[in-house]
């Protein structure tokens, strides 16, 4: 897969995309991510990127102009099976949209800042948008970060049998069951028996029903929308 990102501040996802997992995707050569500057395809002396909203209010707003020259030369390159434009507003990213969007060769991330991009360009390019959550971030960098991350670790081949994303919370829209390594009692503290027996058909019914109760206990909004999907 590769992912291109445009930004304003590219220096925000330096460290994100080049550690453990990521950084293993890339050297493998699974994932490719070009973090793209947008501000030389800025307007004037100044490469300005931004300007005051039509109508009045506090906050600028991300140009036309230069969003869409970058644009256009990175479609020139590649064709995108989506162009994301990550804002607050967005449909809120999950596990389902993470699993998709990992089936796919070409992605195109658009990081905004300030109050946003210019409608016109969500028109004109914009495929999917998508919010990480309900709050408020400085700019789209961050959630970029998370969406590369989410969909890198799904690669075949990224991750081993030993962090398989099959048993993942969220993958089958339940909560992972506890886990447990040594030492088998700690500060008093037992491991449950069940998971030294032994009997793989015996853990395996328990770590559903750990699951099960976990999720209904913390997350009972997963089990409705299960529901809900059927
Ligand atoms: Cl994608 N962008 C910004 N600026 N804030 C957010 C977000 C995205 N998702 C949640 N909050």
């Amino acid at each position: 897969m590769h992912i291109d990102i445009i930004s304003t501040v590219p220096e925000l996802l330096d460290s994100p995309l080049s550690h453990s997992i990521l950084q293993r995707a890339q050297d493998k050569g699974l994932l490719t991510v070009r973090v793209h500057d947008l501000r030389p395809y800025g307007i004037g002396k100044h490469n300005s990127v931004d300007d005051y909203q039509f109508g009045g209010g506090a906050g600028m707003v991300m140009r036309c102009e230069p969003l869409a020259a970058l644009i256009d030369e990175l479609r020139e390159q590649r064709q995108y099976d989506e162009v994301i434009y990550l804002t607050p507003d967005g449909e809120r990213y999950a596990q389902r949209r993470a699993n998709r969007l990992s089936l796919c060769q070409n992605l195109l991330l658009i990081c905004g800042h300030y109050k946003g991009i210019d409608e016109r360009i969500r028109e004109a390019y914009v495929t999917i948008e998508i919010s990480i959550g309900d709050y408020v971030l400085s700019g789209g960098e961050l959630a970029a970060a998370v969406l590369v991350d989410s969909i890198g670790r799904l690669l075949p081949g990224v991750i081993g049998d030993e962090t398989s994303a099959l048993t993942d919370t969220f993958q089958d829209d339940l909560l992972a069951p506890p886990v447990y390594t040594r030492p088998a009692e700690w500060r008093g503290r037992e491991v449950p028996p069940i998971l030294r027996s032994g009997d793989t058909g015996a853990i395996e019914a328990w770590r559903e029903e750990q699951a099960l109760e976990r999720t209904r206990e913390r997350r009972p909004d997963l089990l409705d929308e299960d529901a809900a999907d059927a």
